[in-house]
C-alpha cells in the first residue's frame, strides 16, 4: 500500500518531490483498505446500531471504564507445563504431576467459566488482550481450559467468530502453558451423537491446532461411548483425561444408585481404558466436602493416574470441598479467577490460595497476578452484563435441583425465551421431578438438556408428573426426548424406566448399542464439494471438521461472515452496544491495517422503513442504508 500511495502521489506524478518527500507527506502513511473489508464492518455497526445485537435489542452504549491491564514482567516467558510435555512426553508429564507435592491448578476462566455465568459469550477479543500477561504472571497452572464444551457453538452461532481462530490466536501467545478442553466424548462439543470418523477427525484437529490436554466425559457416563475419543487422543500424542460425572450424594444412603463403589468401579475402567489422567466432573457442584474427602481417598487407593477435581461453587461450599480433596491427595483441580469465580462457575483460584495458607499443598502461584487478572476480568465482566445470570450468592439449592453449572445461565435464557421467566422456580423443581422420572441420571450436556427441554415442555404446558402417565400416548415430547428414550445419546446406568419408555416411543424401536455403530461414516470429500463454493479461501481441515459437527451453525456462519466480515475484530462495547453519535472507534483489520469509524448520524426511517447511517471512515464520509427492523 505504501507503493501504491507514493507513485499515486500528486508529487510524484508530477516530479515535484524531493528528499525530504516522505518525511513532509503523512499521507503516504495513511493505507485505505479494500473498501470491501470496510463497507462490510460499517453494514454490521449500521445494523447493531439501528435494530440492536442479536437477542438484546436496541440499547443505549453505556459508558464503560477502560479495563486496568495486568502488569506483568516483559523479560522472557517462564517455562512451564507444556515444555514438560514436550521434553518428556505424556507419560513423563504424567509422572512429573505425581511428583508435585503442591496442588496444581487448571485455571477455567477462558471456558467453563464464562460458559457458566456469562451464557457462554466471552469474546475472542478479551481474550487475547490479556493472554500475555496471564501466561506471565501464571506460569505454574497445569493448564488453561479454554476450548470446547459449549463455546465452539456459540462461538458460531451467537458471536459469529470462528473458535478455531481462537484457538490459534490464545496458542500463538501461550508457549508456556498446556491448553486443555473439554469434549463431550460421541457428542464431540455438539448436542447428538457423531459417526465414529467425525470424533476421531475432530480430535486430531484439535490436537494439531494445539489442544494437549482433552477431558472427555459421556453424558451418562457410559464407558462404551467413550472409548473411541479415548484411543483418538491417544493417538494424537495428548493427554487423555476421562472423567466420571458426579451425580446424587454418596453420604446420603437414599441415592444408593450412585454410591462410593460405583464411582470407584468407573475409576479402575477409565484407568484400564487408557486414560492418563482420571478427571472426576462434579459439573453441578453437588460434591460436598466430606464426600470429597471419601471420593478421592477411595479413587487415589484405587487408581495410580493422577486425579483431577472439577467442581462448581453453585453452593457455595466449593473452597471447603477442594480443602478436603486436597487433605485426601488429589493432583490437580480446577478454579477460576476471583471475578469470573464462585457460584455457578468454578471456586476462585485466590481463594483457594488464601485458604490453603499455612498448608503445606497450598498452590504455588502468584497471589499478585491473580488479583490484577481479577481487575481486569472484574472490568470486562460489566461488558456482559446482559447475558450475566447475575446469581450474587450461595445457591445450595443446586443439592436439590442438580442442575449444572454450564447449564444454569444458558437453560435460564431458553426459559425467558419460552415466557417462563415469571416461573423459574417452577422450572427448577420440574427439572429435578423430570430427573427422578427418567430413573436418576447423570445429568451433563447433552442429558442434562433433555431433562431441561422436558421439564419446559411440562411447565409450558403446565403437565404434572401424573398428567404424563395418563395422556402420554396423546403427547408429543419434544425431539431431544424421543432421541434420549431411543438411545442415541447412550444407555444410562440401569437402564431406562420402561413405562416412560414405551409411551415417549409410541412404537418406535430403541436401540441399545453405541449409535456411532450404527451412523454412516462422514463423508469429507462430499463436504469439501458442499463447503468450497461457500468459502473465500481454501477450504481447511478444520471447515470440514465444523461442517461435519455443525453444518447449519456452520454454513449459516460463513453466509454471516460474507456479508459482514470478521467481527470479531471489534472491541466488545462496540460488538453488543453499537456507537453513540460522534463516537469514534478503532478496528485493527489486520497488521499495520486500521480503520477509523465514526458514526455521524443515523436518519429517519424513509417510507420503505430504511435508516441511512452516515460514518466518517478515515477521514472521508460513508453512508449505509440499514432496514429497521422494529
Ligand atoms: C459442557 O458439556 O459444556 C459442560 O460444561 C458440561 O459440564
Ligand atoms: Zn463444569
Amino acid at each position: 500500500p505504501f507503493l501504491k500511495n507514493v507513485i499515486s502521489h500528486e508529487k510524484f506524478l508530477y516530479g515535484t518531490y524531493d528528499t525530504a518527500f516522505v518525511d513532509t507527506s503523512p499521507e503516504l502513511f495513511v493505507f485505505t483498505p479494500p473498501k470491501d473489508r470496510a463497507t462490510k464492518v460499517m453494514k454490521h455497526l449500521g445494523n447493531i446500531i439501528v435494530n440492536g445485537y442479536e437477542g438484546l435489542g436496541r440499547r443505549e452504549k453505556p459508558v464503560f471504564p477502560t479495563p486496568r491491564m495486568p502488569q506483568a514482567p516483559c523479560d522472557d516467558i517462564p517455562a512451564g507445563s507444556k515444555q514438560i510435555l514436550e521434553e518428556k512426553g505424556v507419560d513423563g508429564l504424567i509422572a512429573w504431576v505425581k511428583e508435585q507435592k503442591k496442588v496444581l491448578l487448571t485455571d477455567t476462566t477462558l471456558r467453563d467459566a464464562h460458559q457458566s455465568l456469562l451464557a457462554t459469550r466471552m469474546r475472542t477479543y478479551d481474550m487475547v488482550k490479556v493472554i500475555d500477561p496471564t501466561v506471565r504472571l501464571l506460569p505454574n497452572l497445569f493448564s488453561l481450559e479454554m476450548w470446547g464444551g459449549a463455546t465452539f457453538d456459540v462461538a458460531y452461532r451467537f458471536l459469529r467468530e470462528d473458535p478455531w481462530e481462537r484457538l490459534a490466536a490464545l496458542r500463538a501467545k501461550t508457549p508456556n502453558i498446556l491448553f486443555q478442553m473439554l469434549l463431550r466424548s460421541a457428542n464431540a462439543v455438539g448436542y447428538t451423537n457423531y459417526p465414529d470418523n467425525v470424533v476421531r477427525h475432530f480430535i486430531a484437529q484439535s490436537a494439531a491446532a494445539g489442544i494437549d490436554v482433552f477431558r472427555i466425559f459421556d453424558s451418562l457416563n457410559w464407558l462404551e461411548s467413550m472409548r473411541v475419543a479415548i484411543e483418538a487422543v491417544r493417538d494424537a500424542g495428548k493427554v487423555a483425561e476421562a472423567s466420571l460425572c458426579y451425580t446424587g450424594d454418596i453420604l446420603d444412603p437414599r441415592r444408593s444408585k450412585y454410591d462410593l463403589d460405583y464411582y470407584v468401579t468407573m475409576a479402575k475402567e477409565l484407568e484400564k481404558a487408557g486414560t492418563h489422567i482420571l478427571g472426576i466432573k462434579d459439573m453441578a457442584g453437588l460434591l460436598k466436602p466430606e464426600a470429597a474427602y471419601r471420593l478421592v481417598t477411595a479413587i487415589k487407593e484405587a487408581v495410580s493416574v493422577p486425579v483431577h477435581l472439577h467442581c462448581h461453587d453453585t453452593s457455595g461450599n466449593g473452597i471447603y470441598t477442594y480443602a478436603r480433596a486436597i487433605d485426601a491427595g488429589v493432583d490437580i483441580v480446577d478454579v477460576a479467577i476471583s471475578s469470573l469465580a464462585g457460584s455457578t462457575s468454578q471456586p476462585s483460584a485466590n481463594s483457594l490460595y488464601y485458604a490453603l495458607s499455612g498448608h503445606e499443598r497450598q498452590p504455588d502461584v502468584g497471589i499478585r497476578g491473580l488479583t490484577e487478572l481479577s481487575h481486569y476480568w472484574e472490568d470486562v465482566r460489566s461488558y456482559y452484563t446482559d447475558f450475566d445470570s447475575k446469581l450474587f450468592f450461595p445457591n445450595p439449592e443446586v443439592y436439590e435441583h442438580e442442575m449444572p453449572g454450564g447449564q444454569y445461565s444458558n437453560f435460564k435464557q431458553q426459559a425467558k425465551a419460552l415466557g417462563l421467566e415469571g416461573r423459574w422456580e417452577e422450572v427448577k423443581v420440574m427439572y429435578r421431578r423430570v430427573n427422578d422420572m427418567f430413573g436418576d441420571i447423570i445429568k451433563v450436556t447433552p442429558s442434562s438438556k433433555v431433562v431441561g427441554d422436558m421439564a419446559l415442555f411440562m411447565v409450558e404446558n403446565s403437565l404434572t408428573e401424573e398428567n404424563i402417565y395418563e395422556k402420554g400416548e396423546l403427547l408429543s415430547f419434544p425431539q431431544s426426548v424421543i432421541e434420549f428414550f431411543e438411545g442415541q445419546i447412550g444407555q444410562p446406568y440401569q437402564g431406562f424406566p420402561p413405562k416412560l419408555q414405551t409411551l415417549v416411543l409410541k412404537g418406535r424401536k430403541p436401540i441399545t448399542c453405541r449409535p456411532g455403530e450404527l451412523l454412516p461414516p462422514a463423508e469429507f470429500a462430499k463436504i469439501r464439494e458442499v463447503i468450497e463454493p461457500l468459502l473465500e479461501r481454501p477450504v481447511s481441515e478444520k471447515d470440514l471438521s465444523s461442517y461435519a459437527l455443525y453444518p447449519k451453525v456452520f454454513t449459516d456462519w460463513l453466509s454471516f461472515i460474507r456479508e459482514y466480515g470478521d467481527v470479531s475484530l471489534l472491541d466488545t462495547p462496540t460488538a453488543f452496544y453499537g456507537m453513540l453519535p460522534g463516537e469514534e472507534i478503532r478496528v485493527d483489520i489486520e497488521q499495520g491495517k486500521t480503520l477509523y469509524i465514526k458514526l455521524l448520524a443515523v436518519g429517519s426511517p424513509n417510507a420503505a422503513g430504511e435508516r441511512i447511517v452516515g460514518f466518517e471512515l478515515n477521514g472521508l464520509l460513508r453512508e449505509i442504508v440499514v432496514r429497521d427492523k422494529s
